[in-house]
């Protein structure tokens, strides 16, 4: 082979590597382990034009408290909604608002704004 040939198969591979390590490392980086302390799995959630982790992992049977930390005035991010739990909180902005529950069974539930346009999800093992 020339060269050039090397050098095609070469980057090609590079590529596959990166793209491998981008949605399966770099995307891991959006679930979040809760933090036990004390018995309460404890997240922080940035609230600035979504959220961040979008995915939290917690165990059934525990309580939860997230923290969503609000670091926007933008209207849309005001109030946030977890359906599953009958939680609808308001988020004052540049504050730190504590949502706590506790999920008895295992699956995936939404957290969402007041419009559902901004999404997370919670999941529960
Ligand atoms: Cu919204």
């Amino acid at each position: 082979m020339s060269a050039a040939e090397w050098s095609i198969l070469f980057g090609g591979g590079a590529a596959i590597v990166w793209v491998n390590w981008y949605f399966f490392l770099a995307g891991r980086s959006s679930a979040s382990v809760a933090a036990a302390r004390g018995g309460t799995q404890e997240v922080t959630v940035e609230v600035k034009g979504g959220y961040t982790p979008s995915t939290i992992r917690v165990k059934a049977g525990a309580p939860v408290r997230l923290l969503f930390d609000r670091q926007e005035t933008a209207g849309c991010s005001e109030e946030v909604v977890l359906a599953d739990f009958g939680i609808k909180r308001f988020l004052p902005p540049h504050q730190t608002t504590a949502v706590e529950f506790t999920p008895a069974e295992p699956g995936t539930y939404e957290f969402t704004c007041g419009m559902s346009m901004l999404r997370g999800r919670i999941v529960v093992e």
